[in-house]
């Protein structure tokens, strides 16, 4: 039994974040299931949020955290630029994914494909007001990655690690896609991370396939100009 263990529910984009930073380091790892707000995950995250690590006796939660240390205290692929000026941009970016792209592209993939497909009607209010939000994601998204192939510079690092489940989740939406239609960096991006090797990024690719399509097909609304 491997001594890293991530404790969170399965279908958890930080969970995969935590997880693909381990691949790409090479680190063996197991799974093991933890139910939501129950007394075991309270006790491991006193927040109750996803995921949390388990390495021996070191507990750690927050997926930054996890990934700074998955990185930096095993042997393997460096997953941070080895410069401030570079560390900085990698957080700049992670900061944003977590600040801005999280709550707001997580959301609307949910809204628009998953509340539906349980046969819940999704919140319009909060699909319409996604709208602004989005575009300026977006628009800094493409901006980027037409400067240079990774989100934070010309390498890759826990940055594109961080934003590859948000982007690649909201992609299934139509919003989404009419996105990736007109952003030819974002959408080569997406396509070269969803290629890369490891069980995370596999995983990712066959819920992405078995993904719930929009019952709605029709746009909500069109993206203000890139
Ligand atoms: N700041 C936390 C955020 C983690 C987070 O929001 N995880 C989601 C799953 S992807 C979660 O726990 N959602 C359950 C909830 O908010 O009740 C981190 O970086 O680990």
């Amino acid at each position: 039994m491997p001594p890293i263990i991530f404790r969170s529910m399965p279908d958890s984009a930080y969970l995969w974040t935590a997880m693909m930073a381990a691949d790409e380091k090479g680190l063996a790892y197991s799974h093991e299931a933890l139910a939501l707000g129950s007394p075991e995950h309270l006790a491991l995250h006193p927040f109750g949020k996803m995921p949390v690590l388990q390495d021996g006796d070191r507990v750690l939660f927050e997926t930054l955290a996890i990934c700074v240390y998955l990185d930096e205290a095993f042997e393997g692929p460096p997953l941070q630029p080895a410069t401030p000026a570079g560390r900085a941009q990698m957080l700049k970016w992670i900061g944003v994914v977590n600040a801005y792209v999280f709550p707001v592209m997580n959301r609307f993939m949910k809204e628009r494909l998953v509340r539906p497909a349980w046969g819940f009607d999704p919140d319009r209010a909060f699909i319409a007001s996604a709208r602004d939000p989005l575009g300026v994601i977006l628009r800094e998204l493409e901006a980027a990655l037409s400067a240079h192939p990774c989100l934070a510079g010309e390498d890759f690092t826990l940055a594109d690690i961080f934003l590859l489940p948000q982007l690649k989740f909201f992609a299934l939406t139509p919003e989404g896609e009419a996105f990736m239609a007109r952003a030819p960096a974002s959408a080569d991006w997406l396509g070269r991370m969803s290629a890369r090797k490891g069980p995370t990024v596999e995983l990712m690719n066959g819920v992405a396939r078995a993904f719930p399509k929009a019952a709605e097909p029709e746009l909500a609304w069109a993206l203000p100009p890139l």
